[in-house]
């Protein structure tokens, strides 16, 4: 297919709530939206970067000015026989996995669409429905995040993760088990909060049985990871470290995890999310689809990436509904029973796009023909 037109557009668009994390509290969505047109198709991508660099190096100015300078110029007017070619492609940029992503998986949106296929078929997945989980922001007090919690179960979430940083950790999780026992599936997230001088606290999480505790220290770090995960018997799971297909292979090896979340911006789009997922697979490291609060087109994308048959563990595939008012797709992305999402079985993210929705969103576009 011969990708003749690129549409760029950075869209802000209102959080039904603020989200807040060890790093910083959200209290609205400022991405970049692409279109990849070819072949009478459009393909959708969105970047998941923040406003600011506090979840990693990356901003949607950053991205912006990525696809500005160097990826829509170097695809426009490009044939493309397969989306793997696009992460070949755009390997010898350092960094910006982000913004290769949101060109990659629209890449991967427009193919699947040529093919006639849904994009979980296109990437190999195996399953119809996932179960999900849902991902509960810190708050003013521990009694606010309870009644979260409480909300979202009763929802049917799968798995309930919470944010949790210094200070606001052990008291938080002793409340939410006392108040749902022990059997509720319940997993925190540090964002990096700790250093090895709080082993004493995070061994003190370990009676909680914590599905796992993620990301607790150092965004650039797998070696104190490993000398933690051997005094702690919850998982570390890694979220900001892992980065390649290189830095999987080097966690697992020096032990430092034993659980993978998977996002798409931070590896650089589908496939390299795939074969973070097989190596895994083939390592008995089990993995889950992370998000960054996303609309209905990237929330779509982890949708068909935890359709792979190594996504064992719910994810923050959460519905339109949890941060949204209103979604840019349509229909939006709903539980079909509580806590089950469905694989959509159209062809592409296998929604439609509103662009009037989009439009009244956008505060800055930008078209390339070939
Ligand atoms: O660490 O997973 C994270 C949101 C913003 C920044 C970082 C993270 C998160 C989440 C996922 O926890 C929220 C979601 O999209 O469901
Ligand atoms: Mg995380």
């Amino acid at each position: 297919m011969k990708i003749d037109r690129i549409t760029l557009r950075r869209v802000q668009a209102p959080l039904k709530a603020p989200f807040e994390t060890s790093f910083i509290r959200m209290e609205k969505k400022d991405c970049a939206i692409v279109s990849v047109h070819g072949d009478g198709a459009t393909g959708y991508g969105e970047s998941t970067a923040f406003s600011a660099p506090y979840y990693n190096e990356e901003t949607t100015d950053t991205i912006w000015y990525m696809l500005e300078q160097y990826l829509v110029p170097a695809l426009a007017g490009r044939e493309v026989a397969h989306p793997d070619e696009i992460s070949a492609l755009f390997a010898p940029i350092r960094r910006h996995h982000m913004a290769i992503a949101t060109i990659e998986t629209a890449v991967w949106d427009l193919y699947a669409k040529r093919e006639g296929v849904s994009l979980s078929q296109a990437l190999g997945g195996t399953k119809q429905e996932l179960d999900v989980g849902v991902s509960i922001g810190i708050e003013p007090t521990v009694e606010a995040v309870v009644r979260n919690v409480e909300r979202f179960v009763e929802q049917g979430y799968k798995r309930i993760k919470v944010k949790i940083k210094p200070g606001f950790d052990i008291r938080l999780v002793d409340a939410i088990r006392r108040k749902f026992g022990d059997s509720l599936p319940l997993m925190v997230d540090a964002n990096s909060a700790y250093t090895l001088a709080d082993v004493p606290l995070l061994k003190a999480l370990d009676p909680y049985n914590l599905m796992m505790i993620e990301q607790p220290l150092a965004h650039d770090d797998i070696v104190d990871h490993a000398a933690l995960q051997r005094e702690l018997r919850t998982p570390i799971c890694l979220d900001e470290s892992i980065h390649t297909l290189a830095d999987a292979r080097h966690a697992i090896e020096l032990g430092s995890c034993r659980i993978i979340n998977i996002k798409l911006g931070r590896v650089g789009g589908f496939t390299n999310a795939k074969k973070i997922h097989d190596l895994c697979m083939e390592r008995g490291i089990p993995v889950w689809c992370g998000g960054m609060l996303e609309l209905g087109i990237g929330r779509l994308h982890n949708v068909a990436l935890s359709s792979l048959s190594n996504f064992t563990i719910p994810g923050d595939v959460s519905a339109s509904s949890r941060f949204w008012e209103r979604d840019v797709v349509v229909p939006e992305v709903d539980l079909i029973r509580p806590g089950v999402l469905a694989v959509p079985t159209g062809s592409g993210i296998g929604h439609e796009v509103c662009e009037r929705t989009l439009d009244e969103w956008t505060v800055a576009k930008l078209t390339r023909d070939a």
